[in-house]
Parts: C-alpha cells; sequence; structure tokens
C-alpha cells in the first residue's frame, strides 16, 4: 500500500484545485477524525453491548448510547467546531442542525448519514457513514434548509466510510474518486485506492427481493433480465445483497454491477423509495458518476433531482453505466 496519507493527497488535491481551501481542507480532516472515532466503536461494537446490559453506564462512569446515536453526536460535536461549517442536516435529526453562534461560522453544508445500515451492528456485519458537502447559497446571517436543498450536481465533495474486515474512506471532490485504507498500528488513512473506476459492466445485481411482489412490472422485468440468460452476460447474474447501503454500494464500485433499491407499493398507484435522497442517495450519485458510473431513480439522473423536503426518500438504481442502462430500458 502506498505512504500518501488521506491529509497529504488533500493537500496535494488541494493545489491542484484554486476553488478548494484550507477551510475545506480542515472540514475534510475534521471529517476523518469523527470516522477514526466511530471506527473505535464500531470495531467493539460487541464488547460496548456487553456494556449496555450491566446498566447503561460504562467503566468511565459514561452513559452507553446505542452506536447510531453515538456516530450522530460524534460527527456533530466535531464538525460545530470544524469553523468551516454553517448548517448540518442528519438521517438521525429532524430538523437542520445550524452551527450554533459561539462557533467560526463557514459557507459549507455537511448532510449526513452517520452509521447507515445499522440494524446490522448486532450482527456483526459492516456499516458505513456516508456525507454529502455543499456551499451555502443564501446569504442572510443565518443559514436555512434552502442551504440544505440543492441538488446533487452542487455537491462540492461526497465519500463514505466503511466500517468492514478494515475501515476505508472513498471520497470525491469531483477530480476522480480515491480510496483509503486504515492503517489502525498508525492510526492513519493510507491510500490503497486511486483513482477509483467502476467497472463497464459486471456480474451481480442487488436488490432486496423480498420486496419483488410489491414491485411494479417495469422494475420486476428488469431483475429478471438480470437473473436470465438473455442479458449481457448471457448468464445470470448473481445475487448480493448484504443490507448495508454502503458495503452494497461499495462492492458494486469495485465489481462492477447494479445496486437497486425500486420503487415500493404498498398500496396501488403509491410506489415509494426508501433510500433519501440528501444523505444516500445523492452522496453516492456523485462518487459513481466520478468513478465512470450512472444512478438515477428510474427516470432522471440522482444528481439533478431538486430536493423538497430535509428526509425526502427516492427510489435508486446505480452501479456500472451499461448495467444501469440495461436496467433503465424497462423502466422507460
Ligand atoms: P437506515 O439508514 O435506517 O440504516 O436504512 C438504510 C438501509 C440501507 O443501508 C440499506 O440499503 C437499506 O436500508 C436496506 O433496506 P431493507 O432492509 O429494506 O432491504
Ligand atoms: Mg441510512
Amino acid at each position: 500500500m502506498s505512504q500518501v496519507t488521506v491529509t497529504e493527497h488533500l493537500l496535494i488535491h488541494q493545489k491542484k484545485s484554486p476553488a478548494a481551501s484550507g477551510v475545506f481542507t480542515q472540514l475534510l480532516y475534521d471529517l476523518i477524525l469523527s470516522a477514526k472515532l466511530i471506527s473505535r466503536s464500531v470495531s467493539k461494537a460487541g464488547l460496548l453491548d456487553v456494556l449496555g446490559e450491566t446498566g447503561e453506564i460504562n467503566v468511565q462512569g459514561e452513559q452507553v448510547q446505542k452506536l447510531d446515536e453515538y456516530a450522530n453526536s460524534v460527527l456533530i460535536h466535531r464538525m460545530e467546531r470544524s469553523g468551516a461549517l454553517c448548517l448540518m442536516a442528519s438521517e438521525e435529526n429532524a430538523d437542520i442542525i445550524p452551527v450554533p453562534e459561539r462557533f467560526t461560522r463557514g459557507d459549507y453544508v455537511l448532510i449526513f448519514d452517520p452509521l447507515d445500515g445499522s440494524s446490522n451492528i448486532d450482527v456483526n456485519i459492516n456499516v458505513g457513514t456516508i456525507f454529502s458537502i455543499h456551499k451555502r447559497i443564501t446569504s442572510a446571517a443565518a443559514p436555512a434548509i434552502e442551504d440544505v436543498l440543492q441538488p446533487g450536481y452542487r455537491q462540492v465533495a461526497a465519500g463514505y466510510v466503511l466500517y468492514g474486515p478494515s475501515t476505508m474512506l472513498v471520497y470525491t471532490t469531483g477530480m476522480g474518486v480515491h480510496g483509503f485504507t486504515l492503517d489502525p498500528s498508525v492510526g492513519e488513512f493510507l491510500l490503497s485506492h486511486p483513482d477509483m473506476r467502476i467497472p463497464e459492466s459486471g456480474k451481480y445485481y442487488s436488490v432486496n427481493e423480498g420486496n419483488a411482489a410489491m414491485w411494479d412490472q417495469p422494475t420486476r422485468e428488469a431483475i429478471n433480465y438480470f437473473k436470465g440468460s438473455e442479458n449481457r452476460r448471457g448468464q445470470p447474474y448473481s445475487s448480493r445483497y448484504v443490507g448495508s447501503l454502503v458495503g452494497d454500494f461499495h462492492r458494486t464500485l469495485l465489481y462492477g454491477g447494479i445496486f437497486a433499491y425500486p420503487k415500493v407499493y404498498q398500496k396501488p398507484g403509491e410506489g415509494k423509495g426508501k433510500l433519501r435522497l440528501l444523505c444516500e442517495a445523492a452522496p453516492l450519485a456523485f462518487v459513481v458518476e466520478q468513478a465512470g458510473g450512472k444512478a438515477t431513480d428510474g427516470e432522471r439522473r440522482i444528481l439533478e433531482l431538486v430536493p423538497q423536503r430535509l428526509h425526502e426518500r427516492v427510489p435508486l438504481f446505480i452501479g456500472s453505466p451499461r448495467d444501469v442502462d440495461d436496467a433503465m430500458r424497462f423502466m422507460k
């Protein structure tokens, strides 16, 4: 593995891009520090659970929190002190989170899912943190919801941290996608996957097929296409589904193929997506496009969707460009 740390990589990129500033680099630096703190706790999840059962106070005399609450509070606590942000939004918080006036406020807006797939924690399966960074667009003293409700193509950075067998950080600032692996012995993320490119097509499809009876006909046909032998490969794609978006996405990025969370119809005419546009779909869409892939909601490019609400949910088809195009032939 290279010896380039994520901080060095950021500084090199900062020189290449006049748009990037020292403030922005500080923001990413604080985000990385938060990820290391969360990673440390995730790796002890089983042990923390044991402590949690003894009365919810750990040996330090601290309240034992559920890990997703812990991850959320680590991110809010660290990032409001970064000096780069004016506003945050988290999957865990119903409303936007303005940076308190007692801290230095910057021009950036951070949206995150602190611990995606957290239902997998108890069974020791991968979880992740997803982040999306925008530049503020309003000019009044206080930041506003409009600063968060921006279409994905305006993101200045996005990425995720995967807490797997190794902890990995994958991010883009619009100049390709770069992956780093945390070396726990030195506490640094080291460049392990420079300039990541998603394969043109893959051999895996990834979807919760338990929902198949609640999909619409075009979705069923699209998924059947991958399962049949009349597809691009001339043989069935293999199925892979973790149920942790970061894990499923990361595999798709490396091996190619398609991940889908289509609309689910609980009642006729009322199809709904599950994944959140702002903190899940848009950041991963930015990453996948920067790696040469595609992301759509079945009709439109994810990055062009204009969010109407903070916790808006969308259907998602994301992955290798040919596989997403093949699925979209059924959707149109
Ligand atoms: P969460 O943010 O509440 O963890 O939900 C998002 C997760 C994703 O990680 C994953 O892709 C999806 O929900 C799995 O949903 P399902 O269990 O319906 O397949
Ligand atoms: Mg989530």
